[in-house]
């Protein structure tokens, strides 16, 4: 079953959800419990801050700071720790654009996308893959055991494969027949901050002061069959440099992928730029470069060396989980656009 698309690339780009992202402030029982309000910290010489540190989008980085945060509690790499904190919520089923519990694209298929870098810019990137439970993972193991940064398709399944990841089949029915549904006006018209949402990004520095960021994502939801985000692409869902701090971004991969999101974020942190600043002045440079993207969300995160952070989003919702040894918060990040 093929839907032809009707609708042109403004109505293609866009999502997520206002009540579903409300702020809240949660108490995570066990390893983050206190709530404690955050105070910035910057220095200008970027000096590694002392103690550890993981963000990411949405109030599903609760559940995956959690891991993360429990992962460096133990003395662990930032990078075991990014890939593991997103693989919670690669295991949820419930969640709908990140894993296996993703929506499909027009023809059916729940084709997933991630990616993942190390503090030395090492990196690993899967696209396009279906039937695997945590892209993260492969993604890692591409960087770790190829001289490779990216495999897509059917080319990563069958590397997943040779690899010794299992293959997985998750048939959801109330996904099914949304998408039967969509099927019948097959047109692109997300409602921001609702639809299509939840890609997670995380970025986080462990107790050597290293950097690491993780992203992963089922992608827009009923996208062309073969279609890839932003989210598995190395400067454009995720950046990390060591010397300088780390950027992922969530929301319309196509507008992101135009601006070099990430890097850009890291960018203009190397050049002095608060991370909040540096998030603000990308998803401004979006927003004047493409007019006509009242539909589109975009949500930028930054970490900087020294453990100052920031985000910004082109429209009101989009918010980030944090913490730190003294506690987790789900924090709202600034942004250009109320919603009405
Ligand atoms: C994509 N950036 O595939 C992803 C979608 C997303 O939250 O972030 N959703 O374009």
């Amino acid at each position: 079953m093929k839907a032809p698309l009707r609708r042109g690339f403004s109505f293609y780009l866009a999502h997520m959800s206002t009540d579903r992202r409300r702020f809240i402030k949660i108490g995570l029982a066990g390893s983050v419990a206190a709530l404690v309000p955050w105070r910035l910290r910057s220095s200008p010489a970027f000096k590694p801050a002392p103690g550890i540190k993981v963000l990411s989008t949405w109030d599903h980085g609760l559940v995956a700071n959690a891991m993360a945060m429990s992962v460096l509690g133990r003395g662990g790499d930032a990078l075991d720790a990014v890939e593991q904190g997103v693989a919670v919520v690669e295991s949820d089923f419930t969640n709908r654009s990140v894993g296996l519990g993703g929506r499909p694209d027009r023809d059916g298929h729940v084709t997933l996308d991630a990616c993942i870098q190390d503090h030395d810019g090492r990196a690993g990137a899967v696209a396009f893959i279906e039937h695997y439970e945590h892209p993260i993972q492969i993604a890692r193991a591409i960087m770790e055991r190829t001289p490779h940064v990216m495999l897509v398709g059917e080319g990563a399944e069958r590397w997943a494969k040779e690899n010794g990841f299992p293959r997985k089949e998750v048939e959801i029915p109330e996904v099914r027949e949304q998408w039967k549904e969509w099927l019948t006006k097959g047109e692109y018209k997300p409602v921001v901050n609702r639809e299509n949402h939840d890609t997670i990004g995380m970025v986080a520095m462990d107790e050597r002061g290293r950097l690491a960021g993780s992203c992963t994502t089922s992608g827009i939801a009923y996208k062309v069959h073969g279609r890839v985000g932003d989210s598995p692409l190395i400067g454009a869902g995720l950046f990390v440099d060591g010397d300088v701090g780390a950027a992922c971004a969530t929301g319309t991969g196509e507008l992101v992928i135009r601006v070099a999101g990430s890097h850009s974020v890291v960018e203009l942190m190397r050049q002095g730029m608060e991370p909040r600043e540096a998030c603000r002045v990308v998803v401004q440079r979006i927003l004047d470069k493409h007019p006509g993207l009242e539909e589109h969300q975009v949500g930028l995160l930054a970490l900087r060396k020294d453990g100052a952070h920031g985000a910004y989003s082109i429209y009101e919702g989009f918010s980030y989980a944090l913490s730190s040894e003294e506690g987790t918060e789900l924090v709202k990040s600034d942004f250009v656009r109320a919603l009405k």
